[in-house]
């Protein structure tokens, strides 16, 4: 006897494979575009850690060893420093005091208080004349993290890199050099807060 058209079994069994393969797809759509949205903002806060860490270094680069405040930082915010801008009788001279500093745009109290899904945020301001009356200042950048990445106020190093409670910026003696680090933070195109942390070391100028 010939056989025409499907039993009920086999409609029953080709839509639950077909239903399976659509959910299959769906997750692996889903998959891919969260995948995307993930590297499309680590490269776009790469870029911005990047840019802003290499802003930093050009000027500490310049910046007189003799000059700098504190002069064996460990682990602090803020970072002042003079540039030379000449010589005389052999002797440097020194540009108007500068500083590099951490600059809270919130309370520091672990509460998003502006409800921007960020908890303690923080910009990056450069002070020009520092501690003098014509005291000016710059912000360089916004969106940096409360603490760097891994570290929480705890009176612990939880991040392992020998700085207790380190701030996003902070800076730190390591021989001649002074070692930059700095974690920035954004959101995704689906929302997600996600940090990205960078470092160097600097050999200010003798
Ligand atoms: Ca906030
Ligand atoms: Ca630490
Ligand atoms: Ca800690």
């Amino acid at each position: 006897m010939r056989r025409s058209g499907f039993t009920l079994l086999e409609l029953a069994v080709a839509f639950g494979v077909l239903s399976l393969a659509i959910v299959a797809a769906a997750d692996l759509v889903s998959t891919t575009g969260d995948a995307l949205a993930r590297g499309a903002a680590t490269a776009s806060l790469d870029a911005k850690a990047n840019a802003l860490l290499a802003r930093i270094e050009r000027d500490l680069v310049q910046a007189g060893a003799e000059t700098l405040l504190p002069a064996a930082p460990a682990g602090e915010s803020a970072i002042a420093y003079r540039l030379a801008f000449g010589y005389e009788d052999g002797v440097t001279q020194w540009g108007s005091p500068l500083r590099i500093e951490f600059r809270a745009d919130e309370a520091q109290d672990g509460v998003d208080n502006d409800a921007d899904r960020f908890v303690d945020e923080a910009r990056i301001v450069l002070v020009r004349n520092a501690g003098t009356t014509a005291e000016t200042e710059t912000a360089w950048a916004n969106g940096i993290r409360s603490y760097l990445e891994g570290e929480v106020p705890n009176g612990l190093d939880d991040n392992g890199n020998g700085l207790v409670d380190e701030r996003g910026l902070c800076f730190a003696r390591d021989g001649e050099a002074i070692v930059i680090r700095l974690s920035v933070e954004g959101r995704d195109s689906r929302g997600r807060v996600m940090a990205r942390t960078v470092a160097t070391a600097v050999r200010p100028r003798n």
